[in-house]
Order: structure tokens, then sequence, then C-alpha cells
């Protein structure tokens, strides 16, 4: 095995070992004469840029033009009951971008007019009431970061490997600083009767997308949030205002949120029943499965991200998440699950949010199989697909956190498979 990421090597220890060892390790190149990359006069230093207003609205650099979010196309009826899924082996740190946020919507994305933006809080409160943008935004308002899981993530792998990427395996996941109002502050101003227990949050879309939610959750954590990653909501993420429900399912993160109604007992409306539950294998449903367990995927390199620099310093790059806290550690097999490391947390650990990890060693070419496990704050660790399967059967599609192997093959190229 190699060493252990706990004490990872210094860039300068790669380079006097590679050194050393007659300069086999190194990353980096040396000067060869006549490069004409170095030698050749390139038109962006011949030539003024692009004028700074041909782009009001930036945009990322041509050369960057296939990383975008993907369809499935045989998994969804149409273009409007469909998913687009993160390009996540394109991507790195904790924040997904806004415009590659996949996008899970049951009616298209709605364009709502701002200034026709309506929120009514109703049913067992003392004071039914309607807010405008405006009126939001006149609460003292919150920023966090928090994913957004679909319950049906890793969905198609349940009875064994389908997808042959990490952007279809995992990519129904993305991870977005919120700017958002307390529904706390919300319903104190409406004033939630005694009797009143669960709310029923709707959206205004056409499918008017609606999910019953426990009181104690609205009060704990929910964010009624018009801001992703500092600007306005994008129309694909609900666009002028969604609900932000921390840790639970994407389902329940209602967007273009028009009603909360409060009730003393869940609607069991069709996303709560037919969709969203879990049938097991004796024929009886789970239901009300709204945390997301803790979950993690090697993001690099998978089948879409293959190794194209040969042995040698290679790094590997994942995420992992918990609906329940926060990731204190995360390990990494080359070997199937033989032997486990430790990887090397970078980056901010907020509690129910993406956490980035990577572990470095010099790969020999050797075929490997490829694994991350995440541990989360509450001591829980991610079990594996076997494990999962012996417990809930094969016949849900949902919350499948089971550990994913990548086989890295000598060439390079990388396989979706399973182990047992
Ligand atoms: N109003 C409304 N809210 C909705 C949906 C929808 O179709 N309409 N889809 C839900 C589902 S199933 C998921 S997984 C998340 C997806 O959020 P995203 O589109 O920002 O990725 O939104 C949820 N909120
Ligand atoms: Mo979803």
């Amino acid at each position: 095995m190699p060493d252990t990421p706990d004490k990872p090597s210094s860039r300068r220890a790669f380079l006097t070992a590679g050194a050393a060892a007659g300069g086999a390790m190194l990353t980096a190149g040396p000067a060869r004469a006549g490069d004409p990359a170095i030698t050749e006069m390139q038109p962006w230093r011949r030539n003024l840029g692009d004028p700074i207003d041909d782009a009001l609205y930036g945009m990322p650099s041509p050369f960057e033009a296939d990383v975008i979010r993907g369809r499935v196309e045989w998994l969804t009826p149409d273009a409007y009951t469909a998913i687009n899924f993160t390009p996540l082996h394109e991507l790195d740190g904790i924040i997904t971008p806004n415009g590659l946020c996949f996008q899970r919507s049951h009616a298209g994305a709605a364009q709502v007019d701002p200034a026709k933006y309506r929120l009514m809080i109703n049913g067992l409160v003392e004071r039914p009431l309607v807010f405008t943008l405006q009126d939001l935004q006149r609460f003292p308002r919150e920023n966090r970061t928090y994913f957004l899981e679909c319950a049906a993530n890793s969905g198609m792998e349940w009875r064994g490997v389908q997808m042959d990427g990490v952007q279809f395996t995992h990519g129904m996941i993305h991870n977005v600083e919120y700017t958002g109002v307390p529904l706390r502050s919300l319903l104190e101003e409406a004033g939630v009767k005694t009797a009143g227990k669960w709310l029923l949050a709707e959206g205004s879309d056409a499918a008017a997308m609606s999910r019953s939610i426990p009181l104690e959750k609205a009060l704990d954590d929910c964010l009624v949030a018009f801001n992703m990653n500092g600007e306005a909501l994008r129309p694909e993420q609900g666009y002028p205002v969604r609900l932000v429900v921390p840790g639970w399912e994407g389902n329940m993160w209602v967007k273009w949120l028009r009603r909360i109604e409060v009730g003393d007992k869940p609607w069991h409306h069709r996303e709560e029943t037919s969709k969203y539950s879990d049938l097991m294998a004796d024929g009886r449903t789970r239901r009300f499965t709204w945390e997301m367990d803790a979950k993690s995927v090697i993001t690099s390199p998978s089948p879409q991200a293959p190794v194209l620099h040969g042995k040698g310093p290679l790094v590997v790059s994942g995420l992992a998440w918990s609906g329940r806290g926060t990731i204190p550690q995360v390990d990494i097999t080359l070997d199937g699950g033989i032997n486990w490391v430790k990887a090397r947390l970078s980056g901010p650990s907020f509690d129910k949010s993406l956490h980035r990890f990577y572990y470095e060693f010099d790969w020999d070419g050797r075929p490997l199989l490829l694994q991350s496990r995440a541990h989360d704050s509450t001591g829980y660790v991610q079990p594996t697909k076997e494990a999962l399967r012996k417990l809930r059967g094969v016949n849900s599609n949902y919350h499948n956190n089971g550990i994913q192997t990548w086989h890295l093959q000598s060439d390079g190229r990388v396989e979706n498979v399973e182990v047992s």
C-alpha cells in the first residue's frame, strides 16, 4: 500500500524523491528546446483580448464548453418531467456553480414574475398572511451552505451497475450557499396554533409539487431562500423563492414556493405515498424517509475522468456528505475494500454540506479498485451496496447510499463495477 494520507508527501518531497529516482516521479517535464508553446508568439500575446463589455454576464472559457449538465434520455418521459445531472467529475471544492446545478422538475422550469410572486401561510394559524418578495426581504436573513440530494440519486444502481459516469451515478446533488429567511420567523409572524403540527409546502409550478413537513423541522433549520451563491435563484432552482430543508431529500425542497398550510397531520400526497417511499422485499413500504444517509464518491478518477498522465503522482478527489451533520472522516481503498487509509479533507466542514476529500499517492500503473467510505458526525459509517440490499431488498429506487467502486485499469480508463 502507498503511504497513508495522514502524512501526505509534500510537493517538495515528490520532487526530491523524483530526483533520487532519476526523475521518474517528477510531475513537471524538463524544459524541451524549441517547445512551440513557449517559442511561438501566441495570438493572445500579439493581439488585444475581447472588449470588457463583451460579457456583461460572464461565461466560462470556450475551452470549458463540455462542462455542462447531462441528460439520460431513456430515464424520464419527456423534457418537462425530467432530470439533468451535475458534472461532478469536472468540479472541485465544495460549491456547485449555479449554471451546473442539476435540475429535477416535474413540469418544466416555471418562469415566475417576481412582481407577481406571493407566499401564503394559512391553515392552523392565528393570522393567515400573504408575503410579497419584498416583504420576505425585510426579515433578518441567514447565509447557509447545504447539499440538496434527490432521494433517487444512485437509484439506477440499486439492482447492479448501470451508468457509466459519476455524473449519472451520483449527479443528482448540488451544494449551494443560500441566503434566506428562517421559516421559523414567518411562522412566528403568522402564529401557529397549538394543534398545528405539520406543514404542507406547495409550489406554484404546473406540477403543484406538495410535501408534508413536520413542524419541528420547519422551526429547526428550514429557510425560505431567494439567493443562491450570492445571486438570485436561477429559474430552474425555483426563482424567486424556494424552500430549503437541510439534510432532507430534495423532493421536499419545494421550488417556486407559493403556499404553506399548517395542519394537525400529514397530507399523504402523491410524492410521499406512491413516490419517495421505499418498497421493501416483504412488500411493506418505508415512508417518510426524509434524512439523507451519509454517502461519498470519488469524482476523479472516474469513468468520465480517466487518468491521462500515466503512472506516478496521482490525485484522487471526491465528495462526502451526510443529512445528519458533518463528515469528520473519509476512508479510501485501492483494493476493493481490503485495506483502508484515511483521506485528506480540504475546505470548510459545514453541517449538512458537501465535504471535499483528496488522496495523493504514486500509482505504479497496476489496476485498482477505488472506493471511498464516509463517516458522519453521528458515528454512522457508509455501508456497502451488499449490506444495503440485505437490509432493504432491491424494489426501491430511493436512498441508495452504498459504497461506489471504480475499476482503474492500467491504461488509465475507469469502469463502474461492483465487488462482492
Ligand atoms: N415546485 C417544485 N418543487 C420541486 C420539484 C418540482 O418539480 N416542482 N422537484 C423536487 C425534486 S424531486 C427535487 S430532487 C428537487 C430538485 O431541485 P433542483 O432542481 O434545484 O436540483 O426539487 C424539488 N422541488
Ligand atoms: Mo427528487
